[in-house]
Formats: structure tokens, C-alpha cells, sequence
């Protein structure tokens, strides 16, 4: 089996690539495609962006499944900002800026009022339109100060309680465990082949 991923960022594509790849399924990125496809990510909710994205991508494509992830950081402080925003929050995917301004904002806050959570949308969509879209998110905390040089985006901010260091932290089989993304994944491969085998 093979899969589409509307996605240039890297980070994502690896960790859909470790989680899927174990299970049989070959995973192309946008950045193993020839030609360049513009992507215009202006809807209103994670949902709508990751549709959007599928949707471009899955027009180019033939008989072969497209997802896209739209995805975030929701800070509960912050009335949930960056939330779809969180890719260009202070500057366009420069994630140093972006950690620094969710750090400036949240300044001395003690720990109980730093919690967060990130949130993942999985949409696919079939060669006939038909969508199928699925959630997963993880709770945890934004930390005083960045710890860790693993994954990307957030992660060196992210504490997770459950597994008592940041995103950045922990290996990728770690994240990968207990992710936002891995359990939308999880969710996509339950409905992933009646949805794909009926019209
Ligand atoms: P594509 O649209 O090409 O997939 P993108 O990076 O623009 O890539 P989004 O619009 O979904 O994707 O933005 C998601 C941002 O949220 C991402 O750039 C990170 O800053 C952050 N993010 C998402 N998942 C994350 C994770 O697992 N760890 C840390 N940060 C994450």
C-alpha cells in the first residue's frame, strides 16, 4: 500500500514514515514529488486547513490515497493560541521565534497555569471526493525554558507528564507513542480500509 502525504514539512513526514512504514504502507511527502503543487492554507479550523491541503493534492493524484495534517499548539492561557496559527505564530516556520513568543507571553506563570495540548487533523480524501477526517490530541505543559533538541515545531517547550520530559526530550519512538499525531493515525487506520474499499 501507498500513501500520499500533503505535507512539506519534514518533521511531520518522519513521523508519519516511522508510524506507517512498520505497518506496510510506503509514504511520499510532497517533497518526493517532481513537480511543486501551490497550496493555498487559508480556511478557519484545523479541519478546513487539512482538507484544503488533501483536497489540492488528491486533484494532481490518481487512485492513490492523499491525507494532509493540520496541526498545532493550544495554550490554554493564551485562549488557545497559535492554534491554527501555530506555524507562522511569531514568524513563517521559524520555530525558534514562534517558542520565544509563547515564552514571552506566558512569562513567570507558575506551572498550573501553563497547561496545553497539541492537536492533530487528519484529513483524506479519495480520488471520488469522498473525505474521511479524524482528531488526536495530548495534553501536557509549556515549560520556562527549552529543553531538548529532538522533533521540531514546539516540541522543545512541551512537557509531557507522561513520560516526565519535553517532546524534544524524548526519542521519536517515545513521541511517537503517545502523540497528538499517532493517535490520529491510530484512529485514521481504524477507519482507513472499509472507508477507502466503499464508494
Ligand atoms: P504542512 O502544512 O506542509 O503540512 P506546516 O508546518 O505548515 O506543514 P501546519 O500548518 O499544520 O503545518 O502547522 C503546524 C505547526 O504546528 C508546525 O509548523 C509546528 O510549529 C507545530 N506543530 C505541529 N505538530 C507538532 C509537533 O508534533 N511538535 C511540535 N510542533 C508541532
Amino acid at each position: 500500500a501507498k500513501i500520499i502525504i500533503a505535507t512539506n514539512n519534514v518533521g511531520k513526514l518522519n513521523e508519519f514514515k516511522a508510524i506507517l512504514e512498520p505497518k506496510g504502507i510506503a509514504v511520499i511527502g510532497l517533497t518526493d514529488l517532481t513537480t511543486k503543487i501551490e497550496i493555498v492554507e487559508n480556511g478557519n479550523s484545523f479541519a478546513e486547513n487539512a482538507l484544503i491541503k488533501a483536497q489540492t493534492i488528491a486533484k494532481t493524484t490518481l487512485d492513490v490515497p492523499v491525507i494532509a495534517d493540520d496541526s498545532g499548539l493550544m495554550v490554554a492561557a493564551l485562549h488557545n493560541e497559535p492554534g491554527i496559527y501555530s506555524a507562522r505564530y511569531a514568524s513563517d516556520h521559524n520555530d525558534q521565534a514562534n517558542i520565544d513568543k509563547v515564552l514571552a507571553k506566558l512569562g513567570d506563570l507558575p506551572i498550573s497555569d501553563r497547561k496545553a495540548k497539541f492537536h492533530t487533523t487528519i484529513a483524506a480524501v479519495k480520488p471520488n471526493g469522498k473525505q474521511l477526517v479524524v482528531s488526536g490530541e495530548v495534553q501536557g505543559y509549556i515549560t520556562k525554558q527549552q529543553l531538548g533538541k529532538n522533533g521540531f515545531g514546539y516540541d522543545p517547550i512541551f512537557y509531557s507528564p507522561e513520560l516526565e520530559k519535553t517532546f524534544a526530550q524524548a526519542t521519536a519512538n517515545e513521541k511517537n507513542r503517545i502523540s497528538h499525531r499517532s493517535r490520529a493515525i491510530e484512529k485514521l487506520m481504524l477507519a482507513f480500509d472499509q472507508w477507502w474499499n466503499e464508494d
